[in-house]
């Protein structure tokens, strides 16, 4: 194996985002642009010499090439050993849980999850370290300033590796174990729910499923987990086969994009329970027959049932929530009398509360709910979660949610998202928004006064690091929530996020649409942004 020494230029858009940096397939061809990621990563961690590191993606187009490329890096760059899904595949959380349990370095995972992918659409890449979740923006931070200043990159001039065969190889100094990609995670979910429970259920037709893997990662595990081991009927997991570009849609899990599966469960024949997760496979849907779950009364629901569930049984430390999911797991929390805590959007803000016992869950209202199981929200364990509690409580989906609201009341809530706005514009809004924060509190709209009007900034209460310009907040005296922020994941101009929420305890007004329900707070959202007007767009692209 020679190791070559390859010369570089930088290129200055290496930032990552929320989550990985994710960029245009396009962009990742450019001469040296991967590499330069990947180096750069390599170069801000520590002693690397002889270590682990675990490499899959969705499988997205250029996830096979990207692998071969990384592949020869890591051996260049001194890794001892690198473990690979079995085709170069691993969902974002069976990533996580590899690293964890094979007690890694640390790990790459190639995915742009829910953004569309193909020649002409999206590709990304994330590091997680040893503790299987995203790296901290100390670490991103790093992995930035390296790739304006790096000049060269390592590389080695071996042949492409077999992917598609399992078993391990040496190659000079590095060891390459290519790995079933779903049997960890299985048996991980195992030690979880209650399996026997759950076989129980499916094989008396109690539960009837559907699962829309949307062409993405989560069909193999699906088809393992809900079919092979469970006995789901194969039709249960639609669209299972992955595909380099999702079949030509997103794969998002919402009503919108989900729509063979909404269709059949706003139906007369839906199924008991339907789910679908994103081209990662750590996204989750969650319906029921006639019921959509937003992903905000999902976590709550699951904090106030874990007890139900062999694997938190003897109840959560705590929860913890992204700033823009809505308040309905507080008042779980609250009732419990355990700890909530407030996060900045992103996974990676979960990792050291995780690390820490200090929550047991934690989700987000952009369909990420997950567990200290491991370090990245996980799709099918939201799946086989509300499985075991329809198979315990022996109720419909709509039930579980009517009694959840009927005790704690109802968060209404919505978002809208104004997707590609120009980048200019999209600036402007937000500075705007900054200058009127001063003047809000106090005022009056409708029912609705201001109590406090801020720019969320966050404190990491265990190593102390300050995240600034996380979200514009609106709060009103009835605690009602208006969010604006800007996406840190899409990959063409910028899109603008409006989260809106209001507390309903009335059990005789919880059936409304949110829409409806909201329409006051998303008119008095577009007075204070105005984005409607700036842009001439009349409605929002996308609405979950
Ligand atoms: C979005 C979501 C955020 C999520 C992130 C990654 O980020 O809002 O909650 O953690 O995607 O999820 P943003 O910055 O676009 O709002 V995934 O499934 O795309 O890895
Ligand atoms: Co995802």
């Amino acid at each position: 194996m020679q190791i070559e020494t390859i010369t570089t230029t930088p290129y200055n858009d290496q930032n990552p985002g929320t989550s990985g940096l994710r960029k245009k397939v396009k962009v990742f061809q450019q001469p040296g642009y991967l590499e330069n990621f990947v180096q750069s990563i390599f170069d801000s961690l520590e002693d690397i010499t002889h270590k682990t590191l675990v490499l899959g993606g969705d499988g997205r187009y250029f996830n096979r090439v990207a692998i071969q490329i990384i592949i020869k890096m890591a051996a260049a760059n001194g890794f001892g050993e690198l473990i690979i899904g079995q085709g170069g595949l691993l969902s974002t959380p069976a990533a996580s849980n590899i690293i964890r349990k094979y007690q890694a370095f640390g790990g790459l995972i190639l995915s742009a999850s829910h953004n569309p992918g193909g020649p002409d659409e999206d590709f990304g890449i994330k590091y997680n370290v040893s503790n299987g979740g995203p790296a901290s923006e100390t670490y991103t931070e790093a992995f930035y300033k390296r790739s304006l200043s790096i000049t060269e990159y390592k590389t080695t001039n071996i042949q492409d590796i077999d992917l598609d065969s399992i078993g391990s190889q040496q190659i000079g100094n590095i060891k390459i174990t290519i790995i079933d990609p779903v049997s960890d995670y299985a048996e991980l979910m195992q030690s979880i729910f209650d399996f026997k429970l759950l076989k129980q259920s499916i094989s008396s037709g109690y539960i009837t499923l559907l699962f829309d893997a949307m062409s993405a990662i989560t069909g193999p595990y699906a088809k393992r987990i809900l079919v092979d081991i469970l006995g789901a009927p194969s039709e249960s997991v639609i669209n299972a086969e992955p595909l380099e570009d999702f079949g030509g849609h997103h794969p998002d899990p919402n009503l919108a994009h989900a729509h063979e599966l909404a269709e059949l469960m706003f139906s007369d024949n839906a199924p008991v329970f339907g789910a679908a997760s994103d081209g990662d496979g750590d996204r989750n849907m969650i319906t029921g027959s006639n019921i959509f779950v937003t992903p905000s009364d999902s976590l709550a629901i699951l904090a106030a049932n874990a007890h139900l569930i062999p694997a938190y049984s003897k109840g959560l430390s705590g929860v913890a929530r992204s700033m823009p999911t809505s308040q309905a797991v507080d008042r779980v929390a609250a009732k419990y009398n355990i700890p909530c805590y407030e996060t900045p959007t992103g996974w990676k803000f979960f990792g050291n509360l995780l690390d820490a016992g200090k929550i047991t869950l934690c989700g987000e209202e952009s369909f990420g709910t997950g567990s200290d199981h491991v370090r990245e929200k996980d799709g099918l364990w939201a799946v086989l979660f509300w499985l075991n509690l329809i198979a315990v409580r022996r109720q419909p989906v709509a039930d579980i949610v009517h009694d959840h609201w009927q005790k704690f009341g109802r968060d209404i809530y919505c978002r809208h998202d104004y997707e590609a706005v120009e980048t200019p514009i999209a600036n402007s809004i937000v500075e705007d928004l900054r200058k009127q924060l001063p003047t809000l509190p106090g005022q009056t709209f409708g029912e609705y006064t201001v109590k406090y009007a801020d720019e969320f900034c966050y404190e990491d209460s265990i190593d102390g690091s300050i995240s600034k310009n996380q979200g514009i907040r609106i709060g009103f005296e009835n605690g009602s929530r208006i969010v604006f922020r800007l996406s840190g994941t899409g990959t063409v101009g910028a899109t603008l996020r409006i989260y809106i929420e209001r507390f309903e305890p009335d059990a005789d007004k919880h059936n409304q649409d949110a829409q409806i329900a909201l329409a006051f707070l998303i008119d008095l959202a577009e007075q204070l942004c105005e984005v409607k007007k700036r842009t001439g767009r009349t409605e929002p692209d996308v609405i979950t």
